[in-house]
């Protein structure tokens, strides 16, 4: 090589470096946090923060509970997915609440967390998330972060616009994503129009237990039930669900159902139709669907199927149900804190349309139709739109709104969030996230009274934001501080899953309800035991029950001796302890099963079949001693025809 192709060389090195530092600058790190930032998310160790955020796992199918602003993972609950980790779907107390009328389905895709509310504003006792591929809901309790109930929802799929609640958590909505033939039953594909329906089911929840229960069901035109949100103030007794695919395809969705300029939000008058439910409108129409709940003072799961739900069609309920004519495919259909606007987030549209509530009501007292969807009024888009916002980006989804008057949206193919004012749609405000933002939040952002000081960007796309791990990249979440006019960004951190919708809460609300302890002396598991003196083997045939409790630092009885080859040996462990975070754990060799993970108070249940003779032992999983290590027993399996006799030591009087 001469000189000057070497310098040549050179200066093509460079101009690289240049280019590649430019991109590097564009793409890589975004624009530096100021420098108040770290202060601003950095919270003491031994301090608390000052909200919990609740993350739906997306296709992990569980819930994560962040600290805001530290961003700290503070729990997993698991919901529709089994967890070895605490024995959730394993344990035979809840191996029932993940039945359905498919049977055992021990995963399913968690999109939104919806906390309940009380007059429009979150109240911190339950909060319902949606499993969106075997439609169902869940409810958790915010005092013990469990699962306490999973309703199935039936003639539904897909059950993508859920679970929004009304200001007072009357009714939960399930509305399904896919169309199907209600009843489902076989059909060819291409008779679609004629047979495959959309339902959007409003479940009573009891205000007292939480309880929830499908009020009625209507069987709509057969487009894609989006997202949706309740009305509120002005506009409480309504529901507004987004709508794509109008045009009704069933095949290459992608080109087919995106043909119409506008799609539409379906505006729904629950308080009507109640009215009606109550006069004896709609009839009851066979079904099957499993209502599973979780009693607190059994420690158990009860699966139970019901058989008919309450089906009403538009021509039950005249003047109750209007479409609103929305901008190309939308697809989040959220509600202001005033309750006057409906923003609907149309993915492929290039504004984002604000409709009036107040000239929605209007327009329907004075019959401003555009003609009808099977028996539903279309009102005409000009007569319900309070106004468009004008080139706010590319791809809006979501919107969430602060307390201020200030609507935040997220825009998936421009990859920022935002900000624009509620009243004028005036564009104030935007910030670039990282990257292909979905979701978005803000402490009570859908309710009446939003704590408008941080919003959390869920971003679908991580790339370069974290070490790598491989080909599978956490989904990253960024924290921006939205307290001043303009929005900062103060932290990324990764999060579980992929999760949709998330919704925060200041954490008072919630840590001062915080169960502690399950009383021992409540405990009415039918396995239970209330003192060490209790526990004790019993053979029933070939089933072998092991009443075990543990205590620091002893499992009892910790020698068992008389089982045999191919019986099956359930283990019922009480954990006596009556002292907050002092868990026992449990499992044996060969265990085929999860492990135990039993609170104070409680009863769990493990089934073990042994399969060769020997010596198993057994031990307390979680360190919660010094003498954890010596928890522990062992158990004799003896052949199937020998005839070693029950046995145990219970330690008594050693
Ligand atoms: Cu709420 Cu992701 Cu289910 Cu939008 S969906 S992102
Ligand atoms: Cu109990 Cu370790």
């Amino acid at each position: 090589m001469d000189k000057k192709s070497i310098k040549g060389l050179f200066v093509l090195l460079l101009t690289c470096l240049v280019i590649f530092a430019g991109c590097g600058k564009s793409k890589n790190k975004g624009p530096l946090v100021e420098s108040d930032a770290p202060s601003k998310v950095y919270v003491e160790p031994g301090k608390y923060d000052e909200f919990y955020a609740f993350v739906s796992g997306g296709f992990s199918g569980q819930l994560a509970v962040y600290g805001l602003p530290s961003g700290r993972l503070l729990r997993v609950v698991p919901v529709f997915s089994q967890n070895p980790e605490n024995g959730w779907g394993y344990t035979e107390e809840t191996k029932p609440m993940l039945n359905t009328s498919y049977g055992f389905v021990p995963w399913d895709d968690s999109h939104h967390s919806e906390l309940s509310m009380k007059d429009g504003v979150p109240d911190g006792r339950w909060l319902f998330i949606n499993g969106n591929n075997t439609p169902r809901i869940a409810r958790v309790n915010l005092s013990t972060f469990r699962t306490e109930e999973i309703i199935e929802i039936p003639n539904s799929a897909g059950n993508h616009s859920s679970p929004f609640i009304t200001p007072g958590t009357e009714y939960v909505v399930a509305g399904t994503r896919f169309s199907i033939p209600v009843e489902n039953r076989d059909v060819p594909i291409e008779s679609y129009k004629e047979n495959f329906k959309g339902t959007l089911s409003f479940l009573k929840v009891n205000p007292s237990s939480g309880e929830m229960d499908i009020a009625f069901q209507l069987i709509t035109p057969g487009f894609d039930y989006d997202l949706s949100h309740a009305g509120k103030g002005p506009s409480d007794g309504w529901f507004f669900f987004s709508c794509y695919n109008s045009e009704q395809s069933y095949s290459l969705l992608e080109v087919n159902a995106s043909q119409k300029d506008k799609d539409f939000i379906l505006a729904v008058n629950w308080k009507k139709i109640e009215e009606l439910v109550a006069k004896g409108v709609g009839k009851e129409m066979p079904a099957s669907y499993v209502h599973n709940v979780y009693d607190d003072k059994k420690h158990s799961g009860t699966s139970e199927t019901r058989k008919s739900v309450k089906v009403l069609y538009p021509n039950d309920v005249e003047g109750a149900m209007y479409y609103m004519p929305c901008p190309k495919s939308p697809h989040g259909a959220d509600v202001d804190p005033t309750g006057e606007f409906i923003v609907g987030g149309g993915k492929l549209a290039t504004v984002i349309p604000v409709f009036s509530f107040s000239k929605m009501t209007k327009a329907i007292n004075e019959k401003k139709f555009d003609g009808d969807v099977e028996g539903i009024p279309v009102l005409k888009y000009e007569e319900v739109l309070a106004g468009e916002v004008q080139q706010p980006g590319l791809g809006p989804l979501h919107t969430e709104f602060d307390d201020k008057g200030y609507a935040y949206t997220s825009m998936f193919v421009s990859s920022e969030i935002v900000k624009w004012k509620v009243d004028t749609r005036e564009v104030v405000d935007r910030l670039p996230v990282y990257y292909s933002v979905g979701h978005l939040l803000i402490p009570g952002g859908d309710s009446k009274k939003p704590w408008g000081k941080y919003l959390v960007s869920m971003n679908k796309i991580t790339k370069d934001r974290f070490l790598p791990t491989g080909p599978e990249l956490s989904q990253s979440s960024q924290l921006i501080d939205i307290s001043g006019d303009k929005m900062k960004l103060l932290l990324d951190f990764p999060t579980v899953g992929e999760p949709h919708y998330a919704q925060a809460i200041p954490a008072d609300l919630i840590s001062k309800n915080s169960l502690k302890i399950f009383k021992i002396e409540e405990n009415a598991h039918p396995y239970g035991i209330k003192s060490e003196k209790d526990a004790r083997v019993e053979r029933k045939g070939n089933e072998v029950h092991v009443y075990m409790s543990a205590i620091r630092s002893h499992l009892t009885p910790d020698n068992i001796e008389g089982v045999k080859v191919g019986d099956d040996v359930y283990f019922h462990l009480t954990n006596l302890e009556q002292d907050w975070d002092i868990p026992h754990g449990f499992t044996i060799m060969g265990n085929q099963n999860s492990e135990l993970l039993v609170m104070p108070g409680e009863t769990c249940t493990i089934k073990w079949t042994p399969k060769a003779p020997g010596i198993y032992p057994y031990y307390c999983t979680d360190f919660c001693s010094a003498l954890h290590q010596e928890m522990q027993g062992y158990m004799r399996v003896s052949d199937k025809n020998s005839n070693v006799q029950i046995k145990f030591n219970s330690n008594q009087g050693k």
